[in-house]
């Protein structure tokens, strides 16, 4: 006999995980939800970005210095408009604010949680129709009461209570974890609801793709030059080389290193001598998500989560993916971290 295959939403399934924390009285669910409504609407605006006039310039640069793209602006203004009305959230940090954002509406003068975002990265894509994506890291506020501050934001990756993505790709995705694995759902245009369809996803132990940009090799650390040729070197044993895959939009190297197995990394460089990637909004959400999953995240030596932030847009080098793949590029960054050439 047929049984039909329960599909299970994002809403029912953050309903049903709610026993997972006795305590809740679902603030936390309700962020979630909120958060799920402004990616549905930031994806409607995506599907259609080459149809209306949404491309080109905005006219602005962002305070990292890039031309904002029109769709930055709006998936800024989606996530910090759901977050406001939903009542939950106290304070949005965000990669197009360059201060933290409080959010002072009635309904979320009780709210005890803090958001930091990047609404959508790897925008630079926008035009050239490359999957991008939203990373968003949820914390508890640490100030008891009265308007939130910059010190609530200076908490390290450890103390996220949930964090996430959305990858608005050939189809759109929120993979998210709030400490108890990592759960991914398919948006379903035709009921527009996210429906379960990864359940507690794992990154394989080891990987064979590497993402990096190697047109920075000659600035790169001995150790991150000395991982690549590993990587490149013929041994059908480790079944090396590796196929080298690099977007250039880190929430879809992410996914597919998370799905096959791989490392993505983001080495200090000349250019970028911290790095080029944002600590609390890019590299903590998916540092949490990638251990959930079984993975690692470093700077190279050290755990991602246990970085001390100390500014709101700080950067970090970022090794992440498949932990056997992280540990090794990490043994080679500590062999030859005294040598500056290679
Ligand atoms: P590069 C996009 O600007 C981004 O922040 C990530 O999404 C992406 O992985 C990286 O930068 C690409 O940077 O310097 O290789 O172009």
């Amino acid at each position: 006999m047929y049984t039909p295959k329960r599909v299970i939403t994002l809403g029912q399934f953050i309903i049903e995980r709610q026993s997972d924390f006795p305590y809740a009285k679902g603030e936390l669910s309700r962020l979630l939800r909120d958060i799920g409504i402004a990616a549905k609407m930031v994806n409607r605006e995506v599907n259609k970005a080459g149809l209306v006039d949404i491309l080109g310039d905005y006219g602005n640069t962002n305070v990292q210095g890039e031309e904002v793209k029109k769709l930055d602006v709006y998936a800024n203004e989606q996530f910090i408009s759901a977050l406001s009305s939903g009542g939950e959230t106290c304070a949005v940090a965000s990669e197009e604010n360059e201060e933290m954002v409080p959010i002072n509406s009635e309904i979320s003068k009780n709210a005890k949680y803090l958001v930091a975002m990047d609404p959508l990265d790897g925008s630079s894509n926008i035009d050239v129709n490359v999957s991008i994506g939203t990373i968003f890291s949820i914390y508890r506020r640490t100030t008891l009461s009265g308007p939130s501050n910059l010190s609530d934001f200076m908490q390290k990756g450890t103390e996220q209570v949930a964090a996430g993505y959305v990858i608005y790709g050939s189809s759109t995705m929120m993979v998210y974890t709030t400490g108890k694995g990592v759960n991914g759902f398919t948006l379903d245009p035709s009921i527009g609801e996210f429906c379960l369809s990864h359940p507690d996803m794992k990154i394989p132990k080891l990987g064979f793709i590497y993402s990096v940009n190697e047109g920075n090799y000659a600035h790169f650390p001995v150790g991150v030059k000395k991982f690549i040729k590993f990587c490149q070197e013929e041994d059908e044993k480790s079944k090396r080389p590796y196929s080298s895959r690099y977007i250039g939009s880190l929430v879809a190297d992410f996914h597919r290193n998370l799905l096959k197995g791989g490392i993505y990394i983001y080495p200090a460089t000349a250019k970028s001598p911290k790095g080029k990637l944002r600590l609390l909004y890019e590299c903590n959400p998916l540092a949490f998500i990638v251990e959930q999953a079984g993975g690692k995240a470093s700077d190279g030596f050290n755990r991602i989560l246990d970085i001390q932030p100390t500014s709101l847009h700080q950067r970090t080098p970022l090794f992440i993916g498949s932990p056997d793949m992280v540990s090794k590029a990490e043994e080679l960054m500590m062999r030859f971290s005294q040598v500056s050439t290679s």
